[in-house]
């Protein structure tokens, strides 16, 4: 147990246990960013609903949504971390650890504030099929997205995140990492989209995806629908041919993206604090 507040005690917890030879890749990192994500990605700006403040992923409500699926295992890697600091909400420690994973897979430093409370507000329950379908295009995206309030760069920007990790048959039905090292933070995923030559598969399970084989690669590498619709979309376009030449711009971009996803539906006063709690405060930057 750590003095309340001590996220530093908590972010040293999380980096160890980021390394899991037995799991994916060795890495419990990207399925981290994944929870993190999903749990803030169900804002409605409109309704002020969703968000990641109250963790309602731990509950069926929410947790059993399709889209969900295998976020499981990055909440049990988690477990240890909140039974030794006990003090820290559900909803700061999976927005916390995906920070702290994100930056020890190489990627930027995020801002991370704390104060979430894990009170789960029924006003505030969303629906589900918040979160977007791979199989969708441009207009789709745009729909998911623009409810939570993001801009197109933003947009691309935060699908970005697609470097890390690898989808699963038995989660969301897709299969395959969309990039040769997909534990280590980088814009490969922008460079390889536009210069690959993509092929559209269909799955054993009737699923389409698209997929690059190389025979120097382990296996072969592959991307949704929605990925490859961000290189044609005449306003996603642009920002995907400029990620893919500097890495510095979409480090600086994403970095405030995903700061401003954690963000989503969190009111804060002018010192950061969260308005109406008595939880507990701090921040992380190190
Ligand atoms: Fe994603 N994502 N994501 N994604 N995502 C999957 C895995 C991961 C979509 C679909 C899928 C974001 C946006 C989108 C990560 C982060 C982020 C999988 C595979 C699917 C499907 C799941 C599985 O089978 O295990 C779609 C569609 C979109 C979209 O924008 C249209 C964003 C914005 C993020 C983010 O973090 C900001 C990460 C990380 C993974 C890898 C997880 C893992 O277990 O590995």
């Amino acid at each position: 147990m750590s003095k309340p507040g001590d996220f530093e005690a908590v972010a040293a917890d999380i980096k160890k246990l980021l390394h899991q030879p037995e799991y994916d890749d060795g890495s419990a990192g990207p399925v981290l960013v994944r929870l993190a994500w999903h749990s803030a990605g169900t804002y409605c700006a409109e309704t002020d609903t969703g968000g990641s403040n109250g963790a309602g992923m731990r509950y069926e409500a929410e947790g059993g949504d399709e889209a969900n699926a295998g976020l499981q295992h990055a909440r049990v890697f988690l477990e240890p971390v909140k039974e030794k600091h006990s003090w820290i909400s559900y909803a700061d420690l999976w927005t916390l650890a995906a920070v702290v994973a994100l930056k020890e897979m190489g990627g930027p430093q995020i801002k991370w504030l704390a104060g979430r409370t894990d009170y789960v507000d029924d006003s505030k329950l969303p629906p589900r099929g918040r979160l977007p379908d791979g199989a969708q295009g441009a207009d789709h995206i745009r729909f998911i997205f623009y409810r939570m309030g993001f801009t197109d760069q933003e947009i691309v920007a935060l699908s970005g995140a697609h470097n890390l990790g690898r989808m699963h048959m038995d989660r969301s039905g897709f299969h395959g990492p969309w990039v040769p090292n997909p534990t280590r933070f980088s814009n490969t995923y922008f460079k390889i989209m536009t210069d690959y030559d993509w092929k559209e598969k269909t799955l054993e399970n009737g699923v389409k995806q698209f997929v690059y084989v190389d025979e120097d690669l382990d296996e072969e590498l592959a991307m949704l629908p929605t990925d490859l619709a961000l290189v044609k979309d005449e306003s996603f376009g642009p920002w995907v041919q400029k990620y893919a030449k500097d890495k510095d711009l979409f480090f600086d971009h994403f970095a405030k993206a995903f700061g401003k996803l954690l963000e989503l539906g969190i009111q804060r006063d002018a010192n950061g604090n969260i308005k109406n709690t008595d939880n507990v405060k701090g921040g992380y930057h190190a």
